[in-house]
Parts: structure tokens; sequence; C-alpha cells
């Protein structure tokens, strides 16, 4: 039977609220300071976190804008610096404490690392972000603790596509099948599953409905046994713990999937 060598962590919606307690605020801040009447509310924003990648995101929705500049330099220009300054405001609300981890998440880093097991960073985002993130909350090494760190620039193509885990587990140097990612996003579950690595997606607050087709199990968040499908039992402490992803691990790799 494959063992379970390394969790593939994605980061937004994942490891952190970072969307609605980040992201958001920031775009609305650039727009904001740019001069822009634009600006994005949670309902707008849900719907255009279909679009990965923060600049793809602005493009997309300033193409449905009349008062927008035409396709050309300028608005390339206009694109460039709203993400840059919308990251320089997510960095910011970061380091303001505005964006926590998700409860349960450091404890299953802790305890999968304890068992020898690899972590490794699958994200679309910016670089930048998944470092002003893991410095605040898990300090300035945190990089020491992750044996690969696949960003936004490294890939040419972002989630759904597969390429940012295909790389991922290539530096770890593992199959697919000694993986497993744990993502919130449909985008990111079918990006791992098209990759052949079994998947755990914990509901985030812009995911929070649907029924994702194809992965290993599906539920509120880390912290909590309650709400998993497949249903978890009860037991002390009340979080998901390295026991449960060895046996949801072990159920996906001998092909027993629970949704779809
Ligand atoms: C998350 C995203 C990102 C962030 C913004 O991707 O969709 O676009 O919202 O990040 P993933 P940037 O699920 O792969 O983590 O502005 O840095 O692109």
């Amino acid at each position: 039977m494959m063992a379970l060598r390394a969790l593939l962590w994605d980061v937004d919606g994942t490891l952190a609220e970072t969307e609605h307690d980040g992201h958001l605020p920031a775009f609305n801040r650039a727009f904001e300071e740019a001069g822009l009447p634009w600006r994005w509310d949670a309902e707008r924003y849900g719907a255009l976190l279909e679009v990965t990648g923060g600049r793809e995101r602005i493009l997309h929705d300033l193409l449905q804008r009349a008062d927008a500049p035409p396709a050309g330099p300028e608005r390339d220009a206009l694109v460039a610096q709203l993400h840059r300054r919308k990251n320089h405001w997510y960095a910011q609300a970061v380091a303001d404490g505005a964006v926590r981890l998700r409860p349960g998440v450091t404890d299953l880093i802790e305890a999968s690392r304890a068992h020898g097991c690899l972590q490794a960073i699958v994200t679309t985002t910016s670089r930048a972000n998944v470092e002003a993130l893991l410095s605040v909350h898990l300090g300035d090494g945190w990089r020491q603790g992750f044996a690969a760190v696949v960003c936004g620039e490294d890939v040419q193509h972002k989630k759904p596509d597969p390429e940012a885990h295909h790389r991922a587990r290539r530096q770890l140097g593992l199959s697919a099948q000694a993986c497993l990612a744990i993502e919130d996003a449909p985008a990111g579950a079918r990006a791992a599953l098209a990759e052949g690595i079994p998947v755990v997606v914990t509901r985030s607050r812009y995911f929070a409905g649907g029924e994702p087709t194809g992965v290993t199990a599906v539920g509120p968040g880390l912290d909590t046994r309650a709400g998993w499908q497949p249903p978890l039992s009860a037991s002390a402490p009340a979080s998901v713990g390295w026991a449960d992803l060895v046996h949801w691990h072990a159920g996906a790799v001998a092909g027993t999937r629970t949704t779809g």
C-alpha cells in the first residue's frame, strides 16, 4: 500500500480566509487610490473567484466596464498597477493581523511533520503574498519547513490546470498517489485530481456550498470532526488528525472515493 508522504497545501481559502479578509479589501483599496469608482462587494467577488489570479481577475472585470480603457498599453499598465498596489495592501493587512490561519491548520502541519510527512505549498497566488502570510504566522524561517513551494510565478497555467501540482510533485520526487492535496475551491480540487493526487476539501467562505466531485473527503474545516463526508467518528481532540489523513489517503489510493 502506498504511504502518505506529502501534504500539498493550497493557500487562499485553505490555509487562511485570505480572499475575504485580505485580497478583497485590498483590491478595493487599489481601485480607490487610483481614483477609480470601481468597487467589488462580497457577492461580486465570489463570482470573480471563478477567475484564478489577481491580475487575471482585474482584467476580467475590466472587460465588462464601459469606463475602462480599451485593449492596449494603457490598459495593460493599469491592470499591472492595480495588481501591484493590491498586493501591497494585502501585505499590509497581513502584517496588521487581519488575516489569520484557519483553525486546525498549524496543528495538522505539525502533527503530519512529526510523522515524517513532507509539506508543500501549491498555490497560484503571487509568491510575495505567500511570503507575507507565512512569515507572519509561521516565522521568518517558514520556508525551511516546506519541501516545495510552488506559486503563481512558477507556472504558465494557473489552477484548474494541474501544472502547479505537477511541479510540486516533481520537486518532491513523489508519485501522485504518495501525496494528498488540501484545497477549498473547485478549481484547486480539479487541478490536483487532474494530476492524480487525492484531494481533501475544507470548505471556505466563498466555496461553502456545492458538492465537489471525485474528492476523498469534504468538510467544514480542520478544527472539527463534525460535518465531514465521509463522517468522522467523535474523538478527542475534536479536530481532524494525522490518523484521519492516513485513513482518507489509503481509501483514495485503494480507489474508494466518497463523492462523485
Ligand atoms: C488563489 C487565487 C489568487 C488570489 C489573488 O489561487 O485565485 O488569484 O485570489 O492572488 P490558489 P494574486 O487557489 O491557487 O491559491 O493577486 O497574487 O494572483
